[in-house]
This record gives C-alpha cells, sequence and structure tokens, in this order.
C-alpha cells in the first residue's frame, strides 16, 4: 500500500473532479491518501478513514501586494511528504502544482515520486503564454512520470512545449455509482417540461472557449423545428454576453439557467441531448458524465472530443463553429426514435468499456508502482 499525496483546484472542474475520485478509489484500495489543497475538495462529500485533509492556509502580510499561494503550497507539500512518509504527490497540472511539487521535493527529506496530470488548460490555454512555457516545461520534465487525459493533449504538448519526456495517456473517468440513467418524470414536472418538448443541455463554466453562444444560435435552429427547452448548467464569464443574446433571439421562455448544480445526473437524466461546442477541449469529462447517463451527445472536432465521442455511433462530431451541422445533426437524431435508441445504448456501453473506472485506476496504481522502482 502506497502514501499518496493529492494536489488539485479543489472547486468544481472536471480536473479537480478526477483528482478527488481518483483519491476516493485509492483509498478504497487500502491506500492512504493525503489532500494537499485549499479547502475540502467539492466531490470529497463523505468520511473515510484513509483520506486526510491539509489545507494551505494563506497569511496576508502587508508588505506583500499579493500573498504567495504557490510557495505556501510548496511548503506544505514539504511538511506533508516528511511527516507523513509520502511515497508519491500525485500534481493536477503542471503550472502551478507540479512546480510547487518539485521545489517541495527539494526541500523535503524524503524521496517521493512527483507523478503529473496534464488537463489541458495549463498548456492549450497557458501554454500559449510564452513568458510562462518554460515553467510549464520544467514542471513536466522534472516530474517523474506524467500523464495526460487525450492522445491529442500528449500531441499538443509535444508540439507547443518542444518535450521529449514521455507522456501516457490515462483518459478520464466517472464515479458509476452516480453517473447511470435515473429517469425522472416528477422533475420533468417541475421544470414544467411538456410531454412533447425535448430537453438539450450544456454543462461549463461559461468561458469564452466553451463557445455557450454557439449552442445558443443551434438551439434557436432546433426548436424552430422540435418543441424544445435548453438547460444551461454553470456559471462564469460569459454569462451576461450569453444571457443576452438569449433574450434577443426570443428565447427566454425556452433557455432555463439553471447555474451551478449539484444534482448533474439527474439532470441529465432527463435530457435528451448534450451539446459540448467548444474551441479547445482537451477531454470533455461532462459528455463521459452525460453518456454514462445515456444521453447521445455532439461535440466539435475540437482537442480530445473525438477520442470520447463516437461520431455516428453514440452521437456526432461537428467542426468548431458549425451551427447549420450541429442543428441538422440534432434534428436528424431528436426525431428519429429508433436511431436515439440505439445512440443511447451505444454511450452507455461505450463509456463502460473505453473509460472504465477500474482499469484507468489500476493505469495510475502501476504508474505510480514504476515510479517508486524507479523504471
Ligand atoms: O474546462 C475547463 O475549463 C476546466 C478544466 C479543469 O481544470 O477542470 O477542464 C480541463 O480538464 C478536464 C478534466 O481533465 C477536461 O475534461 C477538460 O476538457 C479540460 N478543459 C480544457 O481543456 C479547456
Amino acid at each position: 500500500m502506497m502514501k499518496i499525496g493529492i494536489t488539485c483546484y479543489p472547486s468544481v472542474g472536471g480536473s479537480g473532479i478526477i483528482a478527488t475520485e481518483l483519491g476516493k478509489m485509492l483509498a478504497e484500495k487500502g491506500h492512504e491518501i493525503h489532500f494537499i489543497t485549499s479547502s475540502v475538495p467539492y466531490r470529497l462529500d463523505q468520511v473515510y478513514p484513509n483520506i486526510f485533509f491539509h489545507e494551505v492556509e494563506l497569511n496576508h502580510y502587508p508588505v506583500f501586494q499579493y500573498p504567495p499561494y504557490d510557495l505556501a503550497l510548496a511548503n506544505k507539500m514539504a511538511e506533508v511528504i516528511d511527516t507523513e512518509e509520502l511515497d508519491i504527490l500525485h500534481a493536477h497540472y503542471a503550472m502551478p502544482h507540479a512546480v510547487c511539487a518539485i521545489l517541495a521535493k527539494e526541500m523535503a527529506q524524503r524521496d517521493v515520486k512527483i507523478i503529473t496530470t496534464l488537463h489541458g488548460t495549463d498548456i492549450t490555454v497557458l501554454g500559449i503564454d510564452s513568458s510562462l512555457k518554460k515553467m510549464i516545461k520544467y514542471g513536466i520534465e522534472k516530474s517523474d512520470a506524467v500523464t495526460a487525459v487525450s492522445h491529442n493533449l500528449v500531441n499538443q504538448t509535444k508540439d507547443m512545449l518542444d518535450i521529449e519526456k514521455p507522456m501516457h495517456v490515462l483518459y478520464n473517468f466517472i464515479n458509476e455509482n452516480d453517473y447511470f440513467p435515473q429517469p425522472n418524470q416528477l422533475l420533468r414536472n417541475k421544470y414544467q417540461i411538456k410531454e412533447d418538448e425535448k430537453i438539450l443541455i450544456h454543462v461549463s463554466n461559461f468561458r469564452k472557449v466553451k463557445r455557450v453562444q454557439d449552442v445558443i444560435y443551434a438551439f434557436e435552429k432546433i426548436r424552430r423545428k422540435i418543441p424544445a427547452k435548453l438547460f444551461l448548467v454553470g456559471d462564469g464569464p460569459e454569462y451576461c454576453e450569453i444571457h443576452m443574446l438569449v433574450k434577443k433571439l426570443g428565447l427566454i421562455d425556452d433557455v432555463l439557467f439553471l447555474g451551478k448544480q449539484k444534482n448533474i445526473p439527474e439532470l441529465l437524466s432527463i435530457s435528451d441531448m448534450k451539446l459540448l461546442l467548444s474551441e479547445k477541449e482537451s477531454f470533455g469529462l461532462v459528455l463521459l458524465e452525460a453518456m454514462a447517463c445515456g444521453v447521445p451527445c455532439i461535440g466539435t472536432n475540437a482537442g480530445g472530443i473525438p477520442e470520447v465521442i463516437k461520431d455516428n455511433e453514440n452521437g456526432y462530431i461537428v467542426p468548431v463553429g458549425d451551427i447549420e451541422a450541429t442543428a441538422d445533426k440534432a434534428i436528424e437524431l431528436l426525431t428519429d426514435e429508433k436511431k436515439w435508441k440505439q445512440f443511447s445504448k451505444e454511450a452507455i456501453n461505450h463509456v463502460k468499456t473505453q473509460f472504465n473506472s477500474s482499469e484507468i485506476l489500476a493505469g495510475y496504481e502501476n504508474l505510480y508502482k514504476s515510479a517508486i522502482r524507479n523504471d
């Protein structure tokens, strides 16, 4: 059994969810898990005797214009490495977490192994900023092992940062105990969804890269042909813009802004289709969550999305910005019950076989073990 430290962004977001679910599954297998984060991870909703939480506390000294979070994190990591005798420190994100982990290793007395998982934003968004490139490359190259959540992300990382270090693809996964079809007529009634109406859903942090406006334009076309409602789940910087667009297009009664929600599997289970039309997306965990609940998805040909959706088998891939194609595919599937059922079944099956959490967990465990053995 290993002693494993995990650092991630603990708030809502795919990387935090993956890091927390991974910690929970590792704990269930008997490993000792130490989360080192700024607050208790959002999905850590239960007590586990072998999961510990170490809070990174910030001191607001008047001499510092900004409190040095990254240094406080590195210091906390070094403390936990020594006091808890960690074997592994798993950093989710190269910037800043892997860099902090490397500094912590320098400070600590123990030879901890650093595993870094790349989730995308650090490479595809931050990596573009040349002032950060050197540091991100350093974080990756100095890690004992590196994983990425899609093949596309590995290729982009190699191209953008000129990295030769091998990177292992370990896909994202969902917690099968939470994500499965849960039909709920009562919930449909609560949202006053009419019998003949279809529900489309989009879940994101409403950042520009998510192109939520494309979702609205596509929905407007879909709704002209079939009775439908759109659930917008989440919140973020583009919220006002999106709200204005919905008003301008006269869709205010048909687009429901649900804000941040905890009961995602329930909302997905009453939905008929999920739209994720991002221009950058290393994986798209929200797609996997939808598919596990039997919801066919339409996603763009961006980043790792085509590694998640099987075009024309369990959903559709459309070019980024192609609203016409999105609407056409959605209308086609939503008006063909037989095909929809087939896609829904395929989606559930695809998640079970290609993104099986036990197999992915074993991949991480093997990587930890070989890093400890130094091979
Ligand atoms: O998509 C976001 O803005 C959040 C970000 C995160 O830190 O959780 O998501 C990234 O990591 C997820 C988990 O691996 C992936 O599913 C998302 O595709 C990835 N986002 C981007 O690449 C933009």
